[in-house]
C-alpha cells in the first residue's frame, strides 16, 4: 500500500524540512504534491531527485490525496484542512489552529501515539517548545510522577519562520558592518513594535494574553497537560513557562525545574529513567563539559537532555537542560513520524 501525499506550506522552514524528512521516512509515496501560495507556484523542488513543481494550495488540490502534512500558518489550516478530509485526507497539521480542540489529538509519538486511533481527519503536532520538553519528561511522569514543571525557555530564531531567521541574519551583519538593524518581524509580525533579535534577547515569543503571559507560554502549559494528562486544564500537573527569544539560528534549549511524586526518586533514578526514553539522548557528563547545545541538536531528529541534577532546597524536585532542532523534532519530524505511526497502524483513513 502507497499514498498519495501533499506538504502544505511547502517552501517554508518547515515545509523543507518536512520534503527531506519524508524522503528519509518509512512512509510509502505514490505521489507528493507540494502546495503553497499563489508566489511560489510554478517554481520545482527536488523529492528524491525527481522535480516537482510547486503548486497554489487550493480546496481541489487535495482531490485524490491521502495525507496531508501541513505547515502553511494557522488560517491557512483552518481554512483547508477541512477541505481536505471532506476530499478524504488525513492531515497531519503543525500549526495550532486545532490543538485545543478535545475531538483532535495533540500527538507527540514518544508520549501518547495511542491517541491516534481516535482522529476524525485531523491531527494536531503540537508546539517545538512543548514537544522537546514532554519528550524529556515522560520517562519521569511514568516512574515518578510528576507534580510541578516550571520552564525558561532559550527559542531559536528559526521558531519564527524562514522570514523571520533571514531577518535576524540581516540584523547580525549590519551589527558587524556598522550599520543600523532593522526589525519588522521580530518578536512576532502580528504584534505592533518591533526589535532587534541580533546580540539581544526579546522575552516575547507570540502576542501577549491578558494575564500577562504570552501566547507561546499558555501553549507550553495547556499543550503539555493535553499531552501528557489528555486534559488541557489538567490541575494534577501545576504547569508554568517563561519564554525568551535568543540570537540562535535553530534549536530551542529548555530550563526545566520539575517536581517528582515519589520523593524517594533520587537523581541517579531520574537521568536512568531519562537515559533509557524513547526519542532521548542524554548528553549528562560535567567532568567532561558535555551538555547538549543548539549547535550539536541542529539536524538531528533526537532531544538531547543533560544537566540534571538535584534542587539544592526542595526535596523531590530536580533541575534539567534540554536541547531539540525545533524544525525537526520540533516540527518536521514530528509530523512525520506521526505520518509513520499511522502508516504503520492502517490509520490513513478519515473513519465514517
Ligand atoms: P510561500 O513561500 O508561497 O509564501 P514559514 O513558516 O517559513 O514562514 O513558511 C510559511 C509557508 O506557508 C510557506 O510555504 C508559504 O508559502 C506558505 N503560505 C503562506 N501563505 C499561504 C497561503 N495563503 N496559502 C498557502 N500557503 C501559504
Ligand atoms: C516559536 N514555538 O519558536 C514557536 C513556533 O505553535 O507551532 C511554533 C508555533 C507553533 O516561535
Amino acid at each position: 500500500k502507497s499514498y498519495n501525499v501533499a506538504i502544505l506550506g511547502a517552501t517554508g522552514a518547515v515545509g523543507t524540512r518536512l520534503i527531506d524528512q519524508l524522503a528519509h521516512s518509512t512512509v510509502p509515496v505514490k505521489s507528493l504534491k507540494l502546495l503553497a501560495s499563489s508566489r511560489s507556484a510554478g517554481k520545482t523542488v527536488d523529492f528524491k531527485g525527481q522535480p516537482i513543481t510547486i503548486e497554489e494550495a487550493t480546496p481541489e488540490a487535495f482531490d485524490g490525496v491521502d495525507l496531508v502534512l501541513a505547515s502553511a500558518g494557522g488560517g491557512v489550516s483552518k481554512r483547508l484542512l477541512p477541505e481536505a478530509v471532506k476530499r478524504g485526507a488525513v492531515c497531519v497539521d503543525n500549526t495550532s489552529a486545532f490543538r485545543m480542540d478535545p475531538t483532535v489529538p495533540l500527538v507527540v509519538p514518544e508520549v501518547n501515539a495511542d491517541q491516534l486511533k481516535n482522529h476524525h481527519g485531523i491531527i494536531a503536532n503540537p508546539n517545538c517548545s512543548t514537544i522537546q520538553m514532554v519528550v524529556a519528561l515522560k520517562p519521569v511522569l511514568d516512574k515518578f510522577g510528576l507534580k510541578q514543571i516550571v520552564v525558561s525557555t532559550y527559542q531559536a530564531a528559526s521558531g519564527a519562520g524562514q522570514s523571520a531567521l533571514n531577518e535576524f541574519f540581516q540584523q547580525a551583519q549590519d551589527y558587524l558592518n556598522g550599520k543600523e538593524m532593522q526589525s519588522t518581524i521580530l518578536p512576532t509580525g502580528s504584534d505592533k513594535e518591533h526589535y532587534p533579535l541580533a546580540f539581544n534577547l526579546l522575552p516575547q515569543i507570540d502576542v501577549f494574553e491578558d494575564d500577562g503571559y504570552t501566547h507561546e507560554e499558555w501553549k507550553m502549559i495547556h499543550e503539555t497537560k493535553k499531552i501528557m494528562l489528555n486534559d488541557m486544564d489538567a490541575e494534577d500537573l501545576k504547569v508554568t513557562a517563561t519564554c525568551v527569544r535568543v540570537p540562535v539560528p535553530i534549536s530551542h534549549g529548555e530550563s526545566v525545574y520539575f517536581e517528582v511524586a515519589d520523593d524517594k526518586a533520587t537523581t541517579d533514578d531520574i537521568k536512568a529513567a531519562i537515559a533509557a526514553g524513547e526519542g532521548v539522548v542524554l548528553q549528562d557528563d560535567p567532568d567532561h563539559q558535555v551538555y547538549p547545545q543548539p549547535l550539536t541538536a541542529e539536524g538531528k531528529r533526537e532531544t538531547f537532555v543533560g544537566r540534571i541534577r538535584p534542587d539544592r532546597e526542595n526535596p523531590g524536585a530536580f533541575h534539567l537542560w534540554v536541547v531539540s532542532d525545533n524544525l525537526l523534532k520540533g516540527a518536521a519530524w514530528n509530523t512525520v513520524e506521526i505520518a509513520e505511526r499511522l502508516v504503520a497502524d492502517d490509520l490513513v483513513r478519515v473513519p465514517e
